[in-house]
């Protein structure tokens, strides 16, 4: 009936949140959970606030002042003392645990994510699949795949936000954060920056393409590709000269990198830290920040020299020299751990 695929489709399953559009469309796990939660307390409030006033009206006119009547002081009730704390108290904490499982579920991206790199910056969003493609504004993803955001941004901060997913996710230069959704619904959704950005913020939308697997297969064959983005970040490694200190034959004048990214790793003053991705993003960077334990700081700064897009090219590539967790999708292994890389010989 004139309408577009997308919302026919959409309009196949409805329920309560959709027959009543006071809410975006609920196009992922995590919205449902969500919704749940903000209904519940919508109705608390209305339920206490029909409580409260309904109260005061019948006391104003039942106690109200008449002549021959006193009103009879009462010096408190324990009953009523325990019972105004500990309801409530019982109330909050049921929103806090709910709240809270919630939260967790939601910060927590599941191991075997397809992982996409985001870079914000003034006005758009710039995506990198682990399979090369590249997008701006634009970011098409399967229906019912994880999908792993690692976002930073070029510049100021900005906000990522997908309504009908019910993730946002603050967006800070300098550093890895991430966020990530499973959608449910094929479909055409909007992504807002949420953070004031500057003159043209109002301007930095952007939409994602949720489709069939299928599609998303045919969409993958067809687009652009780079290369994987690990075999990217191999030849940025390169380029940059990496392999005179880390080697993978023999121990260079820098630590191997194989089987470094999520295991723990020990600094010269002692500390352990884990090797996440902002660890390696540090460890380019900035290396005097964390000096692996038996090793000098004498590995060059690299700010300034690689953008945000090789970076993640780089963590990419850092990342498939590990042994990804079982059944992920998002890390191609590159090269077998323990193997020794095509460097070209100095
Ligand atoms: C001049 C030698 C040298 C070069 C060139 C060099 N590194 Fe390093 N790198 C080191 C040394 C030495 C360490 C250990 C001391 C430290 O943490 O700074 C290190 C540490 C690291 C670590 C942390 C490893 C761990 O086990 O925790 C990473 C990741 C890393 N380098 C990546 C790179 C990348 C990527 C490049 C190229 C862009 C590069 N390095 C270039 C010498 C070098
Ligand atoms: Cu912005």
């Amino acid at each position: 009936m004139g309408l577009t695929p997308n919302i026919e489709r959409l309009r196949g399953s409805k329920n309560m949140f959709e027959t009543f559009p006071l809410w975006p469309v609920q196009a992922s796990t995590i919205a449902g959970q969500l919704d749940l939660l903000y209904v519940f307390l919508l109705l608390l409030s209305l339920v206490t606030c029909t409580a409260i006033f309904t109260t005061i009206t019948v006391f104003a006119i039942k106690y109200r002042r008449r002549h021959g009547r006193e009103a009879e002081q009462i010096h408190g009730s324990i009953i009523l003392e325990i019972a105004w704390s500990v309801i409530p108290l019982g109330i909050f904490l049921v929103i806090f645990a709910w709240g809270a499982i919630i939260y967790f579920h939601e910060r927590t991206p599941p191991r075997d994510s397809t992982e996409i790199y985001t870079v914000a910056k003034q006005w758009m969003w710039k995506f990198q699949h682990p399979e090369g493609q590249r997008e701006i504004n634009e970011l098409h993803v399967p229906v019912g795949r994880d999908v792993k955001l690692i976002l930073t941004s070029q510049d100021v901060i900005h906000s990522f936000y997908v309504p009908a997913f019910r993730i946002k996710q603050d967006v800070l230069p300098g550093r890895y954060v991430t966020a990530w959704f499973r959608a449910t619904k094929p479909g055409t959704y909007h992504l807002f920056c949420a953070e004031y950005c500057g003159t043209m913020h109002s301007g930095m939308l952007g939409q994602i393409v949720v489709m069939d697997p299928s599609d998303y297969q045919t969409w993958l064959a067809t687009s652009r590709t780079f290369g994987s983005l690990a075999a990217a970040g191999q030849s940025q490694f390169e380029q940059l000269g990496c392999p005179t200190c880390h080697r993978f034959e023999t121990q260079g004048r820098g630590p191997t990198l194989n089987g470094v990214y999520g295991n723990p790793v020990t600094l010269e003053d002692g500390r352990t830290v884990i090797a996440d991705e902002n660890y390696i993003r540090e460890s380019v960077l900035n290396p005097g920040a964390k000096i692996v334990s038996g090793f000098k700081n004498i590995m060059p700064v690299f700010q300034g020299l690689v953008d945000e897009e090789q970076m993640n090219e780089l963590v990419a590539y850092v990342k498939s020299l590990s042994v990804p967790p079982a059944g992920s999708a998002g890390n191609p292994t590159l090269i077998p751990p323990g193997t020794q890389p095509q460097h070209p010989k100095e």
